[in-house]
């Protein structure tokens, strides 16, 4: 199902075309009216007369987290208060909160792109729609919300939290769509098969994102939940849920390119990375009034995909976010990502996805620990077997990571649950 086949089929020349108009009057929006952008393309020497197609967006600035918190709360904003709607703000984990201001207009944008998410993921008017993303400055819950208003489906703003309340209603409304995080979907599966009602729920599909996931987590959820799990990308400084999304191929995300321009760029040099290589992703919105952002350096990973999808949209994927680069720990000199650990755990069928890796400092050399929860059926006393198994993970995690950690295999349940992002590491050295 295509929810809007006019852009998302479209041919690239024409896509090129409307790209490059849309570039155009962003460009001179901010100028007008955005100090801060002015400010930084004057230091370029560039004008908006400079910017004519989508070749001429490497001429422009990029944007960064700093100078939204530095321009905290509306410094960036290229609209009058009069004309924004909603705010939105991302909270992070230090700082000043990341704001975002909508109009109307990108209101109904935002909706928009949602729309084409959720049918694209085979969803329409009929389904039942149980969103447990928060509910608040964060963008998941409302954002989720009108994309499913949009589609004519029946919503339950049920929000985070309270789970085992949340998944009663969700048998008794007879929900057949979750969007929440994939940590929380995990959650929530777990305490379904506590509670014995698995049989009484209807649920078929689950959008999930606003963290990294792997596809063996993918698995993991669909398998426990027994739905299609569909990924789905954003973030607060370029509208939220909704940049990109998955079809029924499950492979890489199309990327609404009608509203956003994406590029690759190598986070060292600046420069765009050859086709199809991993890189830093790069947004420039091409269709928003309150809150344009220009380049704006995600830190998130990963490689965009031309070649066509059999599902027939024109849109260019993105693969699965790999990690974000300032997630990244650097271990004894290794790049580690949680991700790799989160895919080589689901490897194995005795330990459960749950997991915290701990790093710190001691006598000038990094200690790298991981601890794992078993899964309660697997859980024994049995001290050879556990060693064993151990031992093979341990073994499998040194030959991925190219580094081997200290491997302490838990009780189930003991690693703290999420409702909303998951917070895989504790890094002692940055407290010193
Ligand atoms: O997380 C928006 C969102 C809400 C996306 C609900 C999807 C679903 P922020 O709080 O600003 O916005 O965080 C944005 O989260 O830069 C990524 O690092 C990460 N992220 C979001 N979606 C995904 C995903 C929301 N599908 C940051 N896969 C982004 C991996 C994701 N990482």
């Amino acid at each position: 199902m295509i929810w809007n086949e006019t852009f998302e089929c479209m041919g690239r020349d024409e896509l090129h075309l409307i790209q490059s108009s849309r570039l155009r009057e962003t460009v001179e929006r901010v100028y007008a009216n955005s100090p801060f952008y002015r400010r930084k393309m004057q230091e370029l020497s560039i004008t908006p007369e400079d910017i004519q197609t989508v070749e001429d967006l490497v001429k422009l600035p990029f944007t960064v987290k700093t100078d939204l918190r530095d321009n905290y709360p509306f410094g960036l904003f290229s609209a009058p208060m009069s004309e924004i709607v909603r705010l939105h703000a991302s909270s992070g984990t230090t700082g000043k909160p990341i704001v975002a201001g909508y109009t109307r207009k990108d209101l109904n944008t935002w909706s928009e792109i949602l729309a084409r998410t959720f049918t694209a993921g085979g969803c329409g008017k009929s389904d039942i729609f149980h969103i447990a993303f928060g509910y608040g400055l964060f963008t998941g819950g409302l954002g989720a919300h009108s994309g499913a208003e949009r589609i004519g489906a029946s919503v339950i703003p049920i929000s985070t939290g309270n789970t085992e309340k949340q998944i009663q209603l969700m048998t008794d409304f007879g929900s057949t769509v979750l969007c929440c995080t994939p940590s929380y979907a995990l959650y929530l599966a777990e305490t379904i098969e506590k509670m014995g009602v698995k049989d009484k729920l209807r649920l078929r599909t689950g959008f999930f994102g606003a963290e990294p996931w792997t596809e063996a987590m993918r698995t993991e959820i669909q398998n426990k939940l027994g739905i299609k799990a569909y990924d789905i990308y954003g973030l607060t400084e370029v509208m939220g849920p909704g940049v990109s999304y998955n079809c029924s191929e499950q492979n890489g995300m199309h990327i609404n390119e009608d509203m956003f321009i994406p590029e690759i760029i190598d986070p060292k040099t600046l420069k765009p990375v050859a086709q199809g290589e991993i890189g830093e992703l790069v947004f420039t919105t091409i269709y928003k009034e309150g809150m344009p952002v220009l380049r704006y350096r995600t830190k998130d990973l990963t490689r965009l995909v031309y070649e066509p999808c059999p599902c027939g949209r024109s849109f260019v994927r993105m693969e699965k976010i790999k990690g974000r680069s300032d997630d990244m720990l650097i271990i004894r000199g290794v790049n580690v990502f949680p991700t790799q650990v989160e895919s080589v755990l689901l490897e194995f069928p005795e330990v459960a996805p749950h997991y915290h890796i701990f790093v710190d400092r001691v006598n000038n050399t990094d200690t790298f620990e991981i601890h794992v929860e078993m899964r309660p059926e697997c859980f024994s006393d049995n001290l050879s077997r556990v060693l064993d198994l151990s031992k093979r993970i341990t073994h499998r995690l040194q030959s991925v990571l190219g580094i081997g950690p200290v491997l302490k295999l838990v009780e189930p349940n003991s690693i703290q649950r999420t409702t909303g992002k998951s917070v895989h590491v504790t890094d002692l050295r940055k407290v010193y």
